[in-house]
């Protein structure tokens, strides 16, 4: 029988913890979210959000006004609580798991018997295992699954999200979830949670399943992305228009071959496929490939750019997009942002960008100090080299005849 989901914690209100939050409040559960940024939690409180990402503003403006949705920086008391921070790893591509530490730490002196944990936060296998152990540290007067099973006082499950930037509000509530139990009545008392505003199945399994399904999902996308980009880089030295390649392969009922770009970057594909690799070293030789692969592209970039630039007595070089992918503003790992500073770095003065989405450039390329954030025009009009790095909507309307003087180097295949 499903236990009514009345009042939930959400600890990290950022790209997945602030949805979530405000997706389950918009459905009438309490929802208190906790976070650290003492101006996120202010900007939330008003209704408001400090991140961009269609359609959530209106979802939280709701949540906040019909009283479901609040942020504090203190945690408090709730029947569930679900840990949505971030995983970066470290220098040796080995998982942070700080802030997962730092919010166990944090809800541990609220906790109470029959409350269920959750995390959501991509981690590598064992990380759910791990919080129950923090947890049961710092509260030994309370039972966890690893010592008691499913006699427990506290439930704890692993539940993975697996929505697309840009399409969150849509998906959180549409696609399928993963429950990953620590025993099988976590992983129900999970589900109750997640049917309060999931449309899509929330389909049972083990946490450590759960966790691994995650980052197979990002390493799957890897090295398919990684193909792309490596068939870039033999077309380009065999002299074959990859795009077209490419778009005659995928008329194999079987084939699906993905669109090379610059590199990876977003918070996540670029990041999850290293906790595999960390933990299987000697397993992983195609996903840790896949990652070398990806990253080595900005170098390809580059070695363009420089052909192109020897060839000109005075090249100007615009670099049109900074952002990860197309139609978004998130610069997060953006391979763009670091051949940028690498163009300013190498041919001071040479460098205009154009980003659409941002009004200033970010800290890294402002520091360089010869970088100029310019509109479509000013940098067609200035620029003899045409470096495309992200397919914006606004950068594939350019007319073919505003190029037909310059030098073009498309990563994306968008100026055909
Ligand atoms: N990219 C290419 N070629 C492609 C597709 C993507 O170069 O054909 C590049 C993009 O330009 C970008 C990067 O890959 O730099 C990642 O973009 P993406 O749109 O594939 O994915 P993300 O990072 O925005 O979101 C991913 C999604 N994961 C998968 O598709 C398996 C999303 O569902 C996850 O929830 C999210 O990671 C996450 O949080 O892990």
């Amino acid at each position: 029988m499903s236990t009514q989901v009345v009042s939930v914690s959400v600890i990290g209100l950022g790209y997945i913890g602030l949805p979530t939050a405000a997706a389950m409040a918009s459905r009438g559960v309490k929802v208190v979210g906790i976070d650290v940024n003492q101006k996120a939690v202010e900007i939330i409180n008003q209704g408001r959000i400090h991140i961009v990402e269609p359609e959530l503003d209106e979802l939280v403006r709701h949540a906040v006004k019909i009283g479901c949705l609040r942020a504090s920086t203190t945690p408090e008391k709730a029947q569930a609580f679900l840990i949505a921070v971030p995983t970066p790893f470290k220098g040796d591509h080995e998982p942070d798991m700080s802030y997962i530490e730092a919010a166990a730490r944090s809800i541990a002196p609220v906790l109470e018997k029959g409350n269920l944990v959750i995390l959501e936060s991509t981690s590598p296998v064992g990380a759910t295992e791990q919080l129950a152990q923090w947890l049961s540290d710092a509260r030994p007067d309370l039972t966890f699954p690893h010592q008691a099973g499913e006699a427990s006082d506290i439930r704890m499950a692993y539940c993975p999200e697996r929505v697309l930037p840009g399409y969150v509000v849509k998906e959180l509530v549409n696609n399928d979830r993963v429950i990953g139990g620590m025993t099988g009545k976590c992983a129900k008392r999970a589900v109750d949670v997640y049917k309060t505003f999931v449309k899509g199945e929330c389909v049972i399994t083990d946490a450590r399943t759960a966790e691994m399904s995650k980052m197979t999902e990002n390493a799957f996308r890897d090295v398919n992305i990684a193909f792309a980009n490596e068939l870039s880089m033999i077309c380009d030295n065999l002299a074959i228009d990859v795009w077209e390649l490419i778009a005659l392969a995928n008329r194999h009922p079987r084939v699906n071959i993905l669109q090379p770009g610059p590199g990876v970057g977003g918070h996540c594909i670029a990041v999850d496929p290293w906790f595999i690799v960390s933990a299987a070293p000697k397993q992983a030789k195609l996903i840790r490939t896949a990652r070398e692969v990806n990253n080595r592209k900005p170098e390809f970039v580059l070695e363009k750019v420089r052909a192109a630039a020897s060839k000109l007595k005075y090249p100007k070089i615009a670099c049109f997009g900074l952002a990860f992918k197309a139609n978004i503003d998130d610069l997060r790992e953006s391979p763009s942002v670091e051949i940028a500073r690498r163009i300013a770095e190498e041919m001071p003065g040479c460098i205009l960008v154009v980003e659409p989405f941002i009004e200033i450039l970010p800290e890294k390329l402002e520091k360089e100090g010869n970088i100029r954030l310019v509109d479509i025009p000013t940098a067609l009009s200035e620029a003899n080299i045409v470096l495309g790095l992200v397919d914006h909507n606004q950068f594939k309307n350019i007319a073919s005849t505003d190029l037909n003087e310059k030098i073009v180097i498309d990563m994306r295949g968008m100026w055909k």
